[in-house]
């Protein structure tokens, strides 16, 4: 019995050997290209990259923080900041529609301020300054209502177009920056002389005198003139002083 257990074992053993020979030589073939060459798939999802790399807490700095642009300079005009210092409500020489003007003041030894983006308002129109709009020091600004007439007699230093139009009854003047209100000067109770300005008195010269009609007078200086008429005042110019 021992003797027929052993050749069944040695059969048994070669033919299994023949067997795993010839699927070897199979897979041999397999590993090469039609053309000889090797052939690497990395997409291969059979490849072992081994566990992933522990990188630790990534480090991305501060956190964002908003640029310092420093003061600006110029920076826009504050409450009480500049004075409306002359109004123009009523031309003679040539229209309304064509001539009429009021001038900013800045009292400032220092400051050059910026009117870009303020807005500038009568009782029912306004109007949003656009473009760098600078107020020097000490300086009288002129902004009028010209458009391309050019008949008004002086080159203001604002135009706002056919934008503001003040009643020749009585009005106000109002300049706005940043949602405050930096002056305004209510004159309808000033009374109005046709082809003359308000002027406030040098001597008044900040945002809370010139809410008082005594601190006004007639504009005294010819500044333009045609058909036998003159208009008096001082656009962009110190006001004389009052008599
Ligand atoms: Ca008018
Ligand atoms: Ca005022
Ligand atoms: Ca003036």
């Amino acid at each position: 019995m021992r003797g027929h257990l052993l050749i069944a074992v040695a059969l048994a053993a070669g033919c299994t050997e023949a067997e795993f020979a010839g699927d070897d030589d199979a897979a041999v073939a397999d590993l090469g290209g039609a053309d000889g060459s090797a052939e690497v798939d990395a997409s291969d999802p059979g490849r072992d990259l081994g566990p992933p790399v522990d990188l630790g807490p990534v480090d991305l700095g501060p956190p964002d923080m908003p640029p310092d642009l420093g003061p600006c300079e110029p920076c826009g005009p504050g409450v009480g900041d500049l004075v409306i210092s002359e109004i123009m409500a009523d031309t003679d020489v040539v229209s309304d529609d064509f001539g009429e003007w009021f001038e900013i003041h800045n009292p400032s030894a220092t400051v050059t301020y910026d009117l870009d983006g303020c807005i500038v308002a009568d009782s029912s129109n306004s109007h949003p300054i656009s473009g760098e709009t600078l107020v020097a020091p000490g300086a009288y600004l002129s902004l009028a209502r010209f458009g391309s007439a050019a008949v008004g007699g002086f080159s203001p230093d604002y135009d706002y177009g056919m934008t503001l139009k003040f009643a020749n009854e009585g009005d106000i003047v109002r300049l706005s920056c940043a949602g405050a209100v930096v002056d305004l000067v209510d004159f309808n109770s000033f009374g109005v002389d046709k082809g003359i300005s308000l002027a406030l008195d040098p001597d008044a010269l900040d945002t809370v005198s010139n809410d008082d009609v005594a601190n006004w007078c007639l504009g005294q200086s010819p500044y333009n003139s045609g058909g036998g008429e003159t208009d008096f005042g001082s656009p962009g110019l110190a006001n004389p002083d009052c008599p």
